[in-house]
């Protein structure tokens, strides 16, 4: 029975959150497969004229649906103290957090991968990446490498000693000499991972059995990714990307789900562009030059929900959309934040590229064209009325529907379900 990926189409925070969160009561396992707490995910639930807001970032959105069981997948690097962290502050809201699941072979990010990061970046100056700070691009290197920790090296003290002192021989040297910061000894790393080893013993397994099992027995898998198919560290825009795999593929190696049982991916593309962090963006509304992107920054919220970073914003780029639609196999988007375009007379839409007076309607292939490619826009006309009550496609108005159908033909997929307002229910089905 279904496994069910979720997958962010453009540079990410197109609302995977609210859509895992949207499926989360039809839903048996909900699992994050790549990334670590560099996401975050906001999902917001609004209960008896209540609203409750949560910021979710190592934590599967499904942790919020009390049937569902979360899971942190093999393919996850896990920071143990955010871990804890996260879960204390969603017990103290009274959300039950007893049934998670990690992976014992998802890796652990350490104290001299979180500060290798940030140095890093510095270091890199004007060709920095613009990460989160928060060691995910070390320690999955770490792992490539072969060095690098996991869950269930915590539960044997002489084993990650082992493994801590060859990787701080390489590493310790690096933050010294290169860097000129102090490396932390072997005896603090490990005292700090070994200080975590109980709390989270009764929550590791193999999570691969576990959720094959789970599919045998006809239950429902839904695959949440972290990040996006741009910022994949194979499809993304290299290297402006994160370092793990965020399209459909990862979601397999990420979970121990093999592709042959995943039945429908499901694509989250917002109904206009962002992106935090340096690296090409075609789209992008310059500050001080086009005012339409302070709008979309102000009324969509587009400030990160891990760092508060705010986001470059954009038009719908169909283009990236073609692009996530193949690389994943999308067979049904998500359209979210239609209601943010309301008030605008017209909507631009990228259609292609021009890239030195070549038209591309696909990719380039080359990171460089890319990053000179000039949009070929169409445009759409706006509407004034507000979104946020629309619970039927009828219910929009006419431009609004017009917009969607546009989109839903430039993309490559259908368009399931419309995103007009953030709570759960501010969503409108359509198949
Ligand atoms: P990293 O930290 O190594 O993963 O950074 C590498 C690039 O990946 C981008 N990245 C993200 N882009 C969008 N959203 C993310 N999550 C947070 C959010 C971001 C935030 O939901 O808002 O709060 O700033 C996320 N995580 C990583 C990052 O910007 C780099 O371009
Ligand atoms: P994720 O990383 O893909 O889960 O997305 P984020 O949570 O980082 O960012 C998406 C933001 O958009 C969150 O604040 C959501 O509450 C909000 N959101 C999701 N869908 C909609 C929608 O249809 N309309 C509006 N206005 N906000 C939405
Ligand atoms: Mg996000």
């Amino acid at each position: 029975m279904p496994a069910i990926a979720i997958i962010g189409a453009q540079w990410g925070d197109e609302g995977k959150g609210k859509a895992t969160d949207l499926l989360g009561s039809r839903v048996d396992y909900v699992v994050k497969f790549n990334g670590g707490n560099n996401a975050g995910h906001t999902v917001v639930i609004d209960t008896d004229g209540r609203r409750e807001k949560y910021a979710l970032h190592l934590l599967p959105s499904g942790i919020l649906s009390p049937n569902c069981t979360p899971v942190i997948g093999n393919g996850v690097v896990v920071d143990l103290g955010v871990l804890f962290e996260e879960i204390d502050g969603l017990e103290a809201r009274g959300v039950d957090t007893s049934r998670l699941k990690v992976s014992a072979n998802a890796h652990v990010i350490a104290d001299y991968n979180r500060s290798l990061d940030k140095v890093t970046e510095r270091f890199l100056g004007s060709r920095r990446i613009g990460t989160t700070g928060r060691g995910i691009g070390p320690t999955y290197a770490d792992k490539m490498n072969r060095v690098g920790i996991r869950v269930q090296d915590l539960f044997d003290e002489k084993i990650l000693t082992q493994k801590v002192e060859g990787v701080l021989d390489l590493k310790g040297q690096v933050l010294s000499k290169i860097y000129n910061r102090r490396a932390p000894t072997v005896e603090a790393t490990v005292e700090e991972l070994l200080g975590f080893a109980e709390r989270i013993s009764p929550m590791v397994c193999d999570t691969g059995l576990l959720l094959n099992q789970a599919l045998d027995r006809d239950e429902v898998v839904l695959l949440e990714a972290g990040q996006a198919t741009l910022l994949d560290v194979d499809h993304g825009t290299y290297p402006f990307v994160t370092s793990s795999s965020a399209t459909a593929g990862g979601a397999c190696t990420g979970s121990g789900i093999p592709p042959t049982r995943l039945d429908q991916v499901i694509g989250i593309v917002k109904a206009y562009t962002t992106r935090v962090g340096e690296g090409p963006f075609p789209t992008e509304l310059h500050d001080g030059v086009d005012a339409a992107g302070e709008h979309l920054r102000k009324v969509g919220d587009e400030y990160g929900t891990t760092t508060g970073r705010p986001r470059r914003c954009g038009w719908f780029d169909a283009v990236i959309a073609r692009y996530a639609a193949r690389v994943n196999g999308v067979t049904d988007f998500v359209l979210t934040k239609l209601d943010v375009l309301t008030g605008l007379e017209q909507v631009p839409v990228c259609v292609a590229y021009d890239v030195d007076g070549v038209r591309h309607d696909e990719m380039p292939v080359n990171q460089s064209d890319f990053h000179h490619a000039k949009p070929i826009y169409e445009y759409l006309p706006g509407w004034w009325e507000d979104l946020g009550e629309a619970r039927s496609f009828d219910d929009l108005p006419a431009n609004a529907r017009a917009y969607v159908e546009a989109v839903e033909q430039m993309s490559g997929a259908r368009i399931s379900v419309v995103g007009v307002g953030p709570s759960r229910a501010a969503s409108v089905v359509r198949h």
